[in-house]
C-alpha cells in the first residue's frame, strides 16, 4: 500500500537460490511446496482486502510439526526470512509478505488430535479451520469459544496469533482464557511442547501467553488445545432499531440486567452500515425493520431452556420499548431468521469491501465516546472537502462489539491514497490515545500500525517487547517489517 515506501528491504536476509529450494523439495511432497509461479502465489502474496501485496517466490505447505522445525531451522540458519500464514483473513496485512520472505502456510497441518467429551477439550493442528472445528464439535454437543465472519477460512492458528476476538467474546472471553495449550516451533527449529489440557498448572511463567496474539514474530503455532464450551440448547436473536447511541448504551445496560447469564452477543452497526449492506445486496432479505433508525443492535441470548429463554427476551424487549429506549424490535421465530438477523451483521465486512478501498481502524473506547469517534472523523473529512457522493471518500461507518467496547471504523473510498491516508492517520491514533482507548482491539498491528503502537504501549513496554523478540528470534526472521515499531 503507498503509504509503507519508507520501507526497504533489509539486506541481512538472504535471496532464495536454487539451493534453498532443493532444501525445501527434499522435505516436502509436490503438494506442499509453490514455487516461482505467479498465478500459484498470487492467492498468499496478496491479503483478504488486496490491500497488501508480497512478491514471496516460495509457498511452503508443511503437513507436520517436524516439517515446520526443519524448515524453520534451515530458514534461520540461511537468514531466510519467513511468515507464518493461515487463512489469510488477517486485516492488517500480518500474513503477507512485505518483500519476498518466504511463506509457511498452515492449510495441510489440518488435523484433529483429540477430544475429550467430558472435560470439553479439543486438541488440533494449527491449521485446522475453525468452521471445520465448530461443526466437528457441534455433532459432540460442543462449540468453538469463537465465532467470527471470517470463519469458513480462518485458521485457530491464525485466530491464536492474532488472539482474534469476534462475537462470541462477552459470553466465552479471550483466547487468552480458552487456550490450554500451545506447540510452538522456535526460529530455530526447537518445538515447544506445551500442549497441556490441564485447566489449572500453575508452575512457572505461562509461557504460552506470549505466543497468544505474537502474529507470527516470535515462532510458528503448530498445536492448539483449547476448552469448548457446551453447545446452547437454546439460542434466540433480535434485532432492535435504536434512536440515540445513549439508548444503545441504555439498552445494553438492560441487557445485562434481564438477560444476565444468557446474554451472548450483543452487536451495534450504524444506519450508514445498513445502507452499504442494501446497497449491495448482501441480506438477501428485506431488512425487518424501518430502515430510518441511527442504531441497530443485536442481541444474542444462548440457554438451555427455550421457553424459560423467550420469556425473559420478551420481557426485556417489552422493558426497552415501554422505556423508549428502543423503538422497534424483531425477534427471530425459528433458526433460519437467527441466521438471516445474523448475515446482517456478518455481512457487513463484505459490503465494505464490495464498496472500494476501505480503511479499516478496529480501536477498543469506552462506550461513553463510542460513537464520537465516527462522527469527529466524519466531521474532519467532511470539513477537508474529500466526503461524498462525487467524492474520493464514499462513507464512514460505524458498527462492532458493543459488549467489548470494540468499534470497527470503516472508510470507504474510491482507492487509497495518501491525501485520505494523511486526513485519518495518526488522528484516529491519536484520537485513541486521548480517550485512553487502544489502537488494535482484536485484528492486531501487522504492518498496518507497527508504528504506531506508541499510541497504546509506553516506551518501557516497546522495549520488554523488543528484548523478547531479540532473545526468541535473534536473526529477526519471523515476519519482519511488523508488530513492532522500526528501531
Ligand atoms: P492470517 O491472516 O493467515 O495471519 C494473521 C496473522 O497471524 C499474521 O501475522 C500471521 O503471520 C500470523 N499467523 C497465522 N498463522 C500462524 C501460525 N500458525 N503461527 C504463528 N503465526 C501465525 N478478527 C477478529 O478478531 N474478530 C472478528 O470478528 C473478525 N471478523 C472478520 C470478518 C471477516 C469477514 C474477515 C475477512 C476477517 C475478520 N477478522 C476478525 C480478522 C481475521 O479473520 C482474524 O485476524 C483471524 O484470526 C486471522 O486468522 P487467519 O488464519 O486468516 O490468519
Ligand atoms: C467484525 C470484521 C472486520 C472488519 O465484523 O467484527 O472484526 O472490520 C470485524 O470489517
Ligand atoms: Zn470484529
Amino acid at each position: 500500500a503507498d503509504k509503507y515506501t519508507y520501507l526497504h528491504r533489509n539486506h541481512n536476509f538472504k535471496e532464495l537460490t536454487q539451493d534453498d529450494i532443493r532444501f525445501f523439495a527434499s522435505i516436502l511432497p509436490a503438494s506442499g511446496l509453490i514455487i516461482d509461479n505467479e498465478d500459484d502465489l498470487m492467492p498468499y502474496n496478496v491479503d483478504w482486502m488486496r490491500k497488501y501485496r508480497g512478491k514471496s517466490r516460495l509457498v511452503a505447505r508443511p503437513k507436520t510439526t517436524k516439517q515446520v522445525s526443519q524448515i524453520l531451522k534451515y530458514c534461520n540458519e540461511n537468514k531466510l526470512a519467513v511468515v507464518p500464514q493461515g487463512g489469510n483473513t488477517g486485516l492488517v496485512g500480518g500474513g503477507v509478505p512485505v518483500f519476498d520472505e518466504i511463506i509457511i502456510n498452515t492449510n495441510n497441518l489440518n488435523q484433529i488430535r483429540s477430544f475429550d467429551p467430558v472435560a470439553g477439550t479439543l486438541t488440533c493442528d494449527a491449521g485446522c479451520i475453525l468452521e471445520v472445528l465448530d461443526n466437528y464439535l457441534a455433532k459432540r454437543g460442543y462449540m468453538m469459544p469463537l465465532d467470527l465472519g471470517a470463519k469458513g477460512s480462518c485458521h485457530i492458528g491464525g485466530n491464536v496469533a492474532t488472539n482474534a476476538g469476534g462475537l462470541r467474546l462477552l459470553r466465552y472471553g479471550s483466547l487468552h482464557g480458552s487456550v490450554l495449550g500451545l506447540e510452538v516451533v522456535l526460529p530455530d527449529g526447537t518445538i515447544l511442547d506445551n500442549l497441556s489440557t490441564l485447566r489449572k498448572d500453575n508452575t512457572g511463567y505461562d509461557i504460552k501467553q506470549l505466543f497468544i496474539g505474537s502474529e507470527g514474530t516470535l515462532g510458528i503455532i503448530t498445536g492448539v488445545s483449547i476448552l469448548t464450551p457446551s453447545k446452547p440448547k437454546a439460542v434466540n436473536v433480535a434485532v432492535l432499531g435504536v434512536n440515540s447511541f445513549q439508548n444503545v448504551q441504555n439498552a445494553f445496560v438492560t441487557s445485562k440486567n434481564k438477560l444476565s447469564e444468557i446474554l451472548s452477543a450483543f452487536e451495534f452497526w450504524d444506519s450508514n452500515s445498513l445502507k452499504l449492506l442494501k446497497a449491495h445486496n448482501i441480506q438477501g432479505t428485506k431488512f425487518p425493520l424501518e430502515d430510518n433508525y441511527p442504531f441497530y443492535v443485536l442481541v444474542e441470548i444462548s440457554g438451555s431452556n427455550k421457553d424459560h429463554d423467550d420469556e425473559k427476551l420478551q420481557n426485556f424487549l417489552e422493558e426497552l420499548l415501554t422505556n423508549e429506549i428502543v423503538k422497534d424490535g424483531v425477534v427471530a421465530q425459528d433458526d433460519t431468521q437467527i441466521a438471516t438477523l445474523w448475515s446482517l451483521r456478518e455481512g457487513i465486512p463484505e459490503a465494505c469491501s464490495k464498496a472500494g478501498a476501505v480503511y479499516k481502524y478496529d480501536i477498543s473506547i469506552p462506550l461513553s465516546v463510542f460513537y464520537q469517534m465516527v462522527e469527529d472523523i466524519r466531521n474532519r473529512l467532511q470539513s477537508a472537502g474529500v466526503l461524498g457522493e462525487d467524492k474520493l471518500v464514499k462513507d464512514v461507518i460505524g458498527y462492532g462489539h458493543i459488549g467489548d467496547g470494540n468499534l470497527h471504523l470503516n472508510i470507504t473510498a474510491k482507492s487509497y491514497d495518501p491525501e485520505i491516508t494523511n486526513l485519518i492517520e495518526p488522528y484516529v491514533y491519536e484520537w485513541t490515545e486521548q480517550h485512553n482507548g487502544s489502537i488494535s482491539a482484536e485484528h492486531g498491528l501487522g504492518l498496518m500500525k507497527a508504528n504506531y503502537l506508541r499510541y497504546s504501549k509506553s516506551p518501557s513496554m516497546i522495549s520488554i517487547m523488543k528484548q523478547i523478540k531479540q532473545n526468541i528470534d535473534p536473526n529477526g526472521i519471523m515476519n519482519p517489517y511488523k508488530f513492532l515499531p522500526a528501531q
